[in-house]
């Protein structure tokens, strides 16, 4: 570790205690950046390391809401306005129980980075809540999501902050909110992106996350002339980034073999296909179900129920040649990793936030895998929100091969951004110093030229 990277870890360790999370995404960009440093002293001088990981705004508040039984409950809402250099701010909001300010803070951190890859005009932010959606009514996230907009509303606008879906938060969450800050604001305007298709939605929105971490995953296979046909692909989660890399892998006649939820995984050795896949959606998007129920579907598969004392994941000891986590922060451990490599998998595409920890992503490194990291292999899903503001903006919409296309386009070029600038700082292949950089880059020009702020 150099001095500076040391130095910086302590002051941010020591400024934000029990935030463990984001001392992680913080030492993982600083590790990289340590190259731009050393040729850019205008950086050190003007501080923009030291400014960029200190948020812009923290908002936290109150979220009071009444459940079906009459009870009052209280959770606790957050958005964070991370960085504003380059467009409003813009990013997910996420609804789950272990929401707190360092998880928000880590993710908003990252979407700075992503979102200045996508080659959009956005800034970056995260927000969300410790409400956990599992098991609610219709009429409780309803409720929850009202009150939520409440106090939001007064923060967020379609010039200032942008939100979106995360964990937790997707197209039911998403028009709960919107209706609200309607009704607040008396305005229709695009203040948030997942809207629904007949009042403002973007077209393949829904897609755009998993399509994308798969359409570079194949922009990585090119680079060794090889495409994803017939490769076996290990797929964690089974919500929206896992749905949608699932289709997509299938588009391009690879084979997924896995899929799971936090009660544990299915593995089904004849592979998920669009009949399977349909099952899932329905499972998943309209019952709220768990995945337990694939394996009493289909014979082929079996399901194995979460071992908390384990202490790796047994879905990624399978043979393979791709893995896609597409479920949280940290679910490829060091063990993990070295299981992976173990049974062939040399390509990871990260459709989740950090899935991997430091150990994993060092092991992905030495081995020179091809390691797509979620700031970039991800950034398909903030990249389409962008064409969904620029629709909403024109006060027109684009159709689905228009969107598709300009998706694949903002892949292609992310990729090409990461290749060329891990060559140009000295690492070729070395994606994560080149999304890093890359996306770092931009953003500190623009601070340079705006003066401390
Ligand atoms: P969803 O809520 O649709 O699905 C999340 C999936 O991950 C579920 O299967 C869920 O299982 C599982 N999961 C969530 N938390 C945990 C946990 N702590 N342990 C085990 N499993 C867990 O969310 P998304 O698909 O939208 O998000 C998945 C990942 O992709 C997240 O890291 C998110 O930040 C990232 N992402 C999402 C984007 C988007 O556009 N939606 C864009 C870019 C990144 P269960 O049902 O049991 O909770
Ligand atoms: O992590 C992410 O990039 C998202 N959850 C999507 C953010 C967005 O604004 O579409």
């Amino acid at each position: 570790m150099s001095e500076f990277v040391k130095n910086l870890m302590a002051q941010v360790k020591a400024k934000n205690p029990s935030e463990p999370e984001f001392h992680q995404a913080v030492y993982e960009v600083a590790s990289s950046l340590s190259l731009v440093l050393e040729k850019h002293p205008e950086y050190r001088k003007e501080k923009i390391l030291e400014r960029i990981i200190e948020p812009e705004r923290v908002i936290m508040f109150r979220v009071p809401w009444v459940d079906d039984q009459g009870e009052v409950q209280v959770n606790r809402g957050f958005r964070i306005e991370m960085n504003s250099a380059i467009g409003p701010y813009k990013g997910g909001l996420r609804f789950h129980p272990s929401v707190n300010l360092g998880i928000l803070k880590f993710l908003a951190f990252e979407q700075v980075f992503k979102n200045s890859l996508t080659t959009l005009p956005m800034g970056g932010g995260k927000g969300g809540s410790d409400f956990d959606p599992k098991g609610k009514s219709d009429g409780e996230v309803m409720r929850f999501c009202q009150s939520f907009m409440n106090e939001l509303f007064r923060h967020i606008g379609p010039n200032t902050d942008v939100p979106a879906g995360d964990i937790g938060v997707g197209g039911r969450e998403i028009g709960y909110l919107f209706g609200q800050y309607k009704k607040l604001r008396n305005e229709f305007t695009g203040v948030l992106t997942g809207k629904g298709l007949n009042w403002g939605g973007s077209l393949i929105r829904p897609e755009a996350t998993g399509y994308g971490a798969v359409y570079f995953a194949a922009e990585m296979l090119a680079t060794r002339n090889q495409t994803l046909e017939g490769k076996r692909c290990l797929v964690s989660g089974s919500g929206n980034v896992a749905q949608y890399t699932i289709e997509k892998i299938l588009h391009l006649g690879g084979k997924p073999l896995t899929i799971s939820d936090s009660n544990g995984y299915i593995y089904d050795e004849e592979g998920i296909d669009q009949e399977k896949l349909k099952f899932i959606m329905e499972l998943k998007n309209v019952r709220r179900g768990r995945v337990k129920e694939y394996a009493d579907k289909y014979k082929t598969a079996t399901y194995v129920p979460l071992d908390s004392n384990l202490d790796y994941n047994p879905l990624w000891d399978h043979k393979a040649d791709c893995a896609f986590p597409s479920a949280t922060q940290n679910e490829i451990n060091g063990k993990d990793a070295a299981n992976l490599l173990k049974n062939g998998v040399y390509v990871v595409s990260e459709g989740a936030n950090m899935p991997s920890t430091i150990e994993a992503i060092d092991q992905f490194l030495d081995a020179k895998i091809l390691y797509g990291p979620g700031k970039a292999a991800n950034a398909g899903g903030v990249a389409t929100s962008g064409l969904e503001m620029s629709q909403n903006s024109l006060r027109l919409s684009w159709s689905r091969e228009e969107v598709d296309q300009r998706l694949h386009n903002i892949m292609k070029s992310i990729h090409k951004t990461c290749v060329e600038t891990a060559e140009k700082y000295g690492t070729p292949g070395n994606y994560v110093n080149g999304a890093n950089i890359g996306g770092f880059i931009k953003v500190a020009n623009a601070m340079l030229d705006q003066g401390i702020v």
